[in-house]
């Protein structure tokens, strides 16, 4: 224990990780990298990912060199961050803190290191990105080891744990999203954006002036700003700003010659390109998420790349989506659960004591802890965190628990639906509510008619506030009581 706290001290801190490379060194001196050679990008990697989410004690990150056709040296990393111990390093958190107790570090810190105040980039003439840039006939986007994860899947993803970087037409305002990447050709790679993502508001503008869409997408960088591209940022966020924010550390870039859009200066690989309107190829289909293939192949939006730049050796980042909780980055939960606490305390929702999303439901169980106040909390707790961003898309049940359950522990959250909730009394349903053509659950006439909304069920399992006084009382020692017993005993039980 001493020795790894020890080794922990003079580990990078989230400030001075400056790209994925500094992260690889992070995870590595806290042996949490595993390191696997000779692998083939057709099926093998995303198997094995399978395989260590699913039939492994351990959650390592992953980093395949040798890959099956490719030179030593052009590596793919998946799992950056699948524990928990990494994604409270990865965040600057105490690693020995419960998944609740994470997610409210996080808030505190945020907000006294200024995290909700964007740090603006800093741009830069120059950057390891160039180190290597493909203009023309040179491109080739094969030169990279893009993975074919799943057997099913339509293609090969160079795209899964991207950068998607855009601008707003009418306002110049930049997005950065994580919306996968499929290869089409040496010089094309799809793009697919579900309706209501940023990316997708950039190009309907584009296209409804007939215009096309300048892109920047990145394949392989600081895991932080891949959280900062993925997980359900307000619409007038800058994510790069929010990242360098989060870091403490302003984000390097590069102004890209082709499309004037920022480029992470310390990316591994990044394309600079334009989507038409007109030019559509068939993508998919692909594992998602949720654990199913449900957008099937259709055709859809690709780049079409007119420069390519990489590092020498570049380190793909990858995120193989599989049966949930498979390739996981755990770092979403803590992220994804504070920003709908802060939402609720920004909609004057009072006494919440905790926020968790259920890892096996994808993003489809949102729970929140409350000390209810006043008959109707519960309810407006639940209306607030399903409404806002980071608890709106894809949603399924919201289910809103007492102060003494833990919403990141299942075994107290289902104890407390089967105990505290009755069905004809404690849900409601709500409809036409934001989902996209990924929810297995959307049926065929549905997608028929291009309709990609389903419904949510908030679940009220608190003790029914008129009568909550009256509520049979919990049996078990009570919290003050086990504290005691666990000074006395402790240390014959823990050891
Ligand atoms: C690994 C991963 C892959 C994703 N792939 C897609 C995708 O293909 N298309 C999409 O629209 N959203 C995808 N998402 C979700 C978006 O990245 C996420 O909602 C993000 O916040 C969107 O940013 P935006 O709100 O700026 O559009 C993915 C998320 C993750 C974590
Ligand atoms: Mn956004």
């Amino acid at each position: 224990m001493a020795q790894t706290l020890v080794s922990r001290s003079s580990l990078k801190t989230p400030k001075e990780v400056a790209d994925l490379r500094d992260w690889i060194e992070v995870a590595d001196s806290l042996g949490q990298v595993q390191h696997l050679n000779g692998a083939d990008w057709n099926l093998e990697l995303g198997g094995i990912v399978d395989l260590v989410s699913h039939q492994s004690t351990r959650e390592p990150a992953l980093l395949f060199d040798n890959i099956k056709d490719y030179p030593a040296g052009y590596r793919l990393m998946a799992n950056p961050a699948a524990s928990r111990e990494l994604s409270a390093i990865l965040l600057g958190l105490p690693p020995d803190l419960t998944e609740t107790q994470l997610i409210q570090e996080w808030r505190q810190r945020a907000k006294s290191q200024g995290a909700h105040t964007l740090l603006p980039v800093d741009e830069r003439k120059d950057g390891p990105i160039l180190e290597n840039v493909q203009r023309g006939a040179d491109i080739d986007l094969y030169k990279f080891p893009a993975p074919k994860w799943h057997e099913r899947d339509g293609g090969r993803y160079l795209g899964t744990a991207d950068l998607v970087i855009t601008r707003d037409p009418d306002n110049g305002t930049i997005n950065m999203g994580t919306y996968r990447m499929m290869l089409q050709d040496r010089d094309k790679i799809g793009l697919y954006i579900s309706p209501g993502h940023h990316g997708r508001l950039h190009r309907d503008k584009y296209f409804a002036r007939g215009e096309r869409m300048p892109v920047v997408a990145v394949f392989g960088e600081d895991p932080m700003l891949f959280l900062a591209s993925s997980r359900g940022l307000p619409l007038t966020t800058n994510e790069l700003e929010w990242a360098g924010a989060a870091k403490g550390r302003p984000i390097e870039v590069i102004r890209g010659p082709v499309t004037g859009l920022p480029i992470p200066a310390n990316a591994e690989i990044a394309i600079e390109g334009f989507v038409h309107p007109d030019h559509l190829l068939e993508e998919g289909p692909f594992g998602e998420f949720t654990g199913y293939y449900a957008s099937q192949m259709r055709r859809e939006t690709y780049v079409q790349v007119e420069a390519v730049y990489h590092r020498n050796d570049p380190i793909i980042l990858g995120y193989c989506p599989g049966r949930p909780p498979g390739g996981n980055f755990h770092t979403h939960n803590i992220i994804g659960s504070a920003l709908v606490w802060d939402a609720l305390d920004a909609a004057g929702v009072p006494d919440v004591c905790g926020v968790g999303h259920l890892p096996s439901a994808a993003n489809g169980g949102l729970v929140v802890s409350i000390k209810t106040r006043y008959h109707g909390h519960a309810r407006q707790a639940a209306m607030a965190a399903g409404s806002c961003r980071a608890g709106a898309y894809l949603g399924r049940y919201i289910i809103v628990v007492d102060e003494d359950i833990d919403p990141n522990n299942v075994d107290d959250v289902l104890w407390a639906l089967w105990t505290r909730s009755e069905p004809a009394e404690s849900c409601d349903i709500i409809r036409s509510a934001w989902s996209t053509p990924l929810d297995p659950r959307i049926s065929p006439e549905q997608r028929a008619r291009k309709d990609f909304s389903n419904t949510r069920m908030i679940i009220d399992a608190t003790r029914p506030f008129p009568w909550k006084d009256e509520y049979p009382a919990v049996s078990g020692p009570s919290p003050e009581y086990t504290a005691i017993l666990k000074e006395k005993w402790g240390e014959d039980l823990f050891k």
